[in-house]
């Protein structure tokens, strides 16, 4: 018998018989590495959620490259899991491997991040509204800076990886027909604190010693603490000197919020692997075909919403 009937054989029984998600299914995770505390958390999240499921969950970290993920991906169809989750660092490159996959009849869920791809080459996508997540981010500096002349510099996400390109998009159509916001500089941080925190640096050396900026935009939080270390080391105040928006939700922002040092974020859930598995347990028990973007939830925190008691609240997920 064939290794997806056999798949499909004993989730069938296990459902039938009640039980949670099949045991004996492995599953092979290309992780893009662990460069913000939003990713490690979604890491632990997503080894909990295969442990309750009795998945074997093989786990690849790729350190942000590409080629690792594909080496990685490659190793799976080699070994004949039961299904593959990518989170791909990058939204281009990855037809030639995923129609491996599929050639192979391994299932494939992207996971936190969309490609550019053929929609047939994987079974579905759990990701949030990325550009939603930038107007979010851009509605709230809009609100906050009225009509005041309002200088913004960006931090961006690693190149060519789709939060980047969609937060971006989503921050600039919500400041758009509101001259007085402009985007004066704009570069990648990669999502680390370091990088966040050297790119910061150099824009307030190039912006009159950060006195020129209102507000930081970054495409995370990690980038966003780096940049909240850079604007005190300039002797400025983060947070009332320049505002600090940003993306993730991480325990680290709230706490920066409860010290009056960061202004916004807007929550990711670290919990994609939930809706992966519920999409892929149905798919190998009958063959139901999940939508091909499951969406999470975008929710957005002010220092309005008691930061310490919501970093109380996330410190010990993981992250
Ligand atoms: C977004 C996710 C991003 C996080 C960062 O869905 O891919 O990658 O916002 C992480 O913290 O590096």
């Amino acid at each position: 018998m064939n290794r997806k009937l056999l798949a499909a054989s004993s989730v069938a029984c296990l459902m039938l018989s009640g039980a949670a998600f099949a045991a004996d299914l492995t599953v092979g995770f290309s992780q893009i590495g662990s460069e913000s505390g939003w990713r490690a958390a979604e890491t632990t999240v997503t080894q909990q959620q295969a442990k309750e499921r009795g998945i074997d969950l093989k786990f690849a970290d790729a350190q942000q490259k590409q080629e690792n993920q594909i080496k990685a991906v490659r190793g799976f169809i080699a070994q004949g899991v039961d299904a593959i989750l990518i989170a791909p660092v990058v939204a281009t490159g990855w037809d030639d491997v995923l129609a491996e996959a599929k050639d192979a009849e391994i299932p494939v869920i992207l996971l936190d991040r969309q490609i550019d791809a053929p929609e047939d080459l994987y079974l579905t996508a759990v990701t949030s509204d990325q550009v939603y997540e930038g107007k979010v981010a851009g509605e709230w500096l809009v609100k906050d800076v009225g009509d005041k002349a309002c200088k913004v510099v960006e931090l961006q996400g690693t190149t060519g990886s789709s939060p980047a390109i969609n937060r971006k998009k989503g921050f600039e159509d919500a400041i758009a027909g509101h001259a007085n916001i402009t985007i004066a500089r704009s570069q990648t941080g990669d999502f680390t604190r370091t990088k966040g925190k050297e790119v910061m640096e150099s824009f307030i050396k190039a912006e009159n010693g950060g006195k020129d900026i209102c507000a930081v935009y970054a495409h995370n939080d990690d980038m966003a603490v780096g940049a909240i270390q850079a604007i005190k080391e300039a002797g400025l105040k983060p947070g009332t000197d320049i505002k600090v928006v940003s993306i993730d939700a991480v325990p680290d922002i709230f706490l920066a919020m409860s010290e009056g040092e960061a202004n916004a974020t807007v929550e990711l859930t670290p919990n994609m692997a939930g809706p992966a598995f519920d999409a892929l347990d149905k798919f190998l028990a009958d063959g139901t075909q999940p939508a091909k973007w499951i969406q999470t939830e975008s929710k957005l925190f002010t220092q309005a919403d008691d930061p310490k008691g919501v970093y109380e609240s996330k410190k010990d997920l993981g992250y």
